[in-house]
């Protein structure tokens, strides 16, 4: 979690300039936010959720908007629906933990502390951005967040992962691997060996698996025959567990658990989170295939506005801080676009740099 992250993030900023302690209710949760201490989230703690929650929502309606100006390079992929799921996982999480996130987990890349400035000098392509314009999507690594972005062939990141999990019992590092995988990624070959392989040699490993009910066009019902995809763990000899994934309080403290677990040295942990994609597969799928109605039905369980309401009804949000953040929020987009925008483009006589070795 971020309640003291190390960088400048935004987010350290916000809670700067909006004194985020005068939410703090009583003297008694100020004591209680300990770092990391314990799954129960204080006030200040599911307010910086929401924060993320709606940090990642107001990026993935900027990028689709640079999307249509023409500006994104490649396809533009929103997390809507996802939310709950990318940020509350990753906020079970240190520092020195590492993340293989997929296509729909911007939260989680925001909640491990990577920067505003560099999601979007990555969506625009630009020479100065993380694969220095190779790349306009979230498929970057950032060794120095311990952020491993996603592998394009579905679950070849599960094999790789597991990896590094392994690397990190070798060295005895005090570190957890957490990756994410959709429905249809889980149906791939690599999901079997890689958590078959973490599950025999206990090693510190959680994978979240997102059921959000379609694989592009592709329903659950096509896809697999279980009931549950958690069912699974129960053949890797594993903790199985499916939740709500639209809800980030329940998202973070069935991840914490299951991190504290795999902290123990004790192995991992499977966890199915069942949510909704709220969007088509990327801005040029209109998602027409969807039944009638569907999309309209999970709106009404929209992971934000899940948690407002519970923010709200406990007097933690109210207009006044609601408004500040979300000026905020626009603000420091805006801010990291214009950076980005004023960026150069990586220059063609660059373009075999760092592929080749020398
Ligand atoms: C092995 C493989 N097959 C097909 C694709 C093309 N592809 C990219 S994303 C995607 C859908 C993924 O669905 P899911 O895993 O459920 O995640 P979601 O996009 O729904 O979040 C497909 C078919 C791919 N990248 N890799």
């Amino acid at each position: 979690m971020k309640c003291c992250p190390k960088s400048d993030t935004s987010w350290q900023l916000w809670k700067n300039s909006q004194r985020i302690d005068s939410f703090v209710q009583t003297t008694q949760e100020k004591i209680a936010k300990v770092h990391h201490s314990a799954s129960a989230l204080s006030n200040p703690e599911k307010l910086e959720l929401y924060y993320y929650l709606r940090l990642t929502r107001e990026c993935d309606n900027a990028i689709l908007r640079l999307y249509k100006q023409g500006k994104v390079v490649g396809g533009a992929y929103t997390g809507y629906g996802n939310e709950a799921t990318a940020v509350g996982s990753a906020y079970a999480l240190e520092d020195n933990d590492y993340i293989f996130p997929m296509h729909r987990d911007l939260g989680a890349h925001l909640v491990k502390g990577q920067t505003l400035e560099n999601i979007f000098l990555q969506q625009l392509g630009r020479a100065n951005s993380l694969t220095r314009g190779r790349d306009g999507t979230g498929h970057y690594a950032d060794p120095n967040l311990k952020i491993y972005g996603n592998v394009s062939h579905l679950a070849a990141m599960i094999p790789m992962a597991v990896g590094v999990a392994l690397a990190v019992k070798m060295r005895k590092e005090n570190a957890v691997v957490m990756n994410y995988i959709g429905d249809g990624g889980s149906n791939v070959g690599d999901f079997h060996e890689g958590l078959n392989m973490a599950a025999v040699m206990k090693l510190p490993f959680v994978l979240i698996v997102e059921n959000n009910q379609f694989a592009y066009s592709t329903p659950n019902s096509k896809q697999f025959a279980a009931q549950k995809l958690s069912d699974r763990a129960v053949g890797y000899g594993i903790p199985g567990h499916t939740i709500d994934g639209t809800n980030v309080i329940k998202v973070y403290e069935t991840c914490k658990e299951a991190v504290d677990r795999a902290r123990r040295g004790e192995g991992p942990t499977l966890i199915e989170t069942i949510t909704m994609r709220l969007h088509g597969h990327s801005a040029s799928d209109d998602a027409s295939y969807v039944p009638p109605g569907m999309i309209e039905e999970w709106k009404k369980k929209d992971p934000i506005e899940k948690l407002e309401r519970i923010l709200l009804n406990d007097r933690v949000l109210n207009e006044t801080n609601k408004k500040q953040m979300e000026e905020k929020i626009a603000a420091e987009i805006e801010h990291a676009i214009r950076l980005a925008i004023e960026s150069p483009y990586p220059r063609g006589e660059d373009a075999a740099e760092g592929v080749y070795a020398p």
